[in-house]
């Protein structure tokens, strides 16, 4: 970073805090991780500088030899560890991979059903300010109230009578596994198109530890930076039918010359989730989700569904009386951060949910275990009873006495 702490030191200055913060605290925002250092290199290297409208081999520009390379490692890679037929690796985002399945399959007017915002849906499953929710209708299924999840019967019923052109199964923050085998069954039962946004479990799918959407449904969207553990961006799979469609849809549909430089870093993220030290990784973000979940459970705060089988869950805070952006600034105040969410069912809005989201990618990256997760529950518990500013103080520097045994990158970056 020298060069760039000569060139511009406000810039240097902001990257160099950041990553004080970012090693200081405790992160469970359940959407982040810490990519590898080879991820991160990839990310910052030349391959910035090069322009690569078209795919390999069939470019508009010369000199493509590397980067045709390095993108065909990516699509390789992709096509290895998640077994689909076609690959596009070009996606910005998990919002673009969305972006392009819908312009690609749907016409203005069309009808998706999704899931519920509130009950842990995405933004780009057809919310009413987003693209999707002004291109398309939207219909909606969530979680059973007692239960915390998803009612198939239900599902199925809300697409038989409102015949869905497009069937997606995929959540923000959702606790429980999904039935992709079931999500199919309901798609073919009313002649609609079946698309799994994995964002949050790819990672978890990868290694074998949730259910496989890759052989039921048509398209398969996520963004690689979550479990994934790659650089911030997208992927889409799908069945080899659709591939010539989706990939114009990409490019020139939505984007122009794709990120390289990001290519090649979810290429190196690709071959990292091959190896064995990621399946563990993905077990023990599991048991430390567990780990964590029943010892707040166990102090008395309210988990939706009763607990996780993934790598997050949400904790409704009504018992507590204390709204989720509370629970989130206090939080931050002892040096843990994570994010308010509304839970299904929610008495507040999305600016004042009555809940936080709670998800362990992160703090497992860095090598936390069981036992660190039970002394996260201790001092979330105890900032959220006690908030005054003393006691947060001392969590917070309790906290970054923890962190300082768990570096985040071991290298200087
Ligand atoms: N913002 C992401 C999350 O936190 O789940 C979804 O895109």
């Amino acid at each position: 970073m020298d060069m760039l702490k000569q060139a511009d030191t406000e810039v240097y200055q902001a990257i160099q805090a950041e990553k004080e913060r970012q090693q200081n605290q405790i992160e469970l925002i359940a959407s982040e991780n810490y990519c590898s250092s080879a991820v991160l290199q990839a990310q910052g290297s030349v391959m910035t500088n090069k322009y690569a409208e078209g795919y390999p081999d069939k470019r508009w520009y010369a000199g493509c030899k590397n980067v045709d390379n390095v993108e065909k490692l990516a699509i390789k890679r992709a096509l290895d560890i998640f077994g689909a037929e076609h690959a596009n690796v070009q996606p910005h985002s998990g919002s673009s991979a969305n972006m392009a399945v819908f312009f690609a399959m749907l016409s203005p007017g069309q009808k998706i059903l999704a899931m519920d915002l509130s009950h842990g849906g995405h933004l780009t499953h057809g919310f009413e300010k987003n693209f999707s929710g002004q291109f398309y209708q939207k219909i909606t299924y969530g979680v059973k109230e007692k239960t915390g999840r998803i009612d198939y019967d239900e599902v199925m019923a809300i697409a038989k009578k409102n015949n869905p052109d497009l069937i997606i199964a995929g959540a923000s923050a959702y606790p429980r596994e999904l039935d992709f085998a079931k999500f199919k069954e309901i798609s073919d039962e009313v002649n609609a198109l079946f698309l799994a946004d994995i964002a949050h479990i790819a990672g978890l799918i990868v290694a074998g530890l949730h259910q496989d959407p890759v052989p039921y449904a048509d398209f398969v969207t996520t963004s690689t930076h979550k479990t994934l553990r790659g650089p911030r961006a997208g992927l889409i799979l799908c069945k080899a039918k659709y591939a010539a469609k989706i990939d114009q849809m990409v490019f020139p549909g939505i984007q122009g010359g794709p990120l390289m430089h990001v290519i090649a870093a979810k290429a190196v993220a690709f071959k990292e989730a091959k190896t064995e030290e990621f399946k563990e990784y993905q077990r023990q973000i599991i048991r430390n989700a567990q780990a964590l979940s029943n010892a707040l459970k166990n102090m008395g705060y309210t988990l939706i569904s009763g607990g996780t089988d993934n790598h997050l869950f949400l904790v409704d805070l009504t018992n507590k009386k204390l709204p989720g952006i509370e629970a989130q600034v206090i939080l931050e105040k002892a040096g843990i951060s994570l994010n308010r969410n509304m839970i299904p069912f929610d008495k507040g809005s999305a600016f004042n949910p009555s809940g936080i989201r709670i998800g362990t990618p992160s703090v497992t990256t860095r090598g936390m275990k069981e036992p660190e997760m039970m002394q996260i529950a201790e001092w979330i518990n105890l900032a959220i009873s006690n908030p005054d500013e003393k006691n947060l103080t001392s969590i917070k520097s309790k906290v970054a006495k923890l962190c300082s045994s768990f570096p985040i990158y071991k290298d200087s970056l």
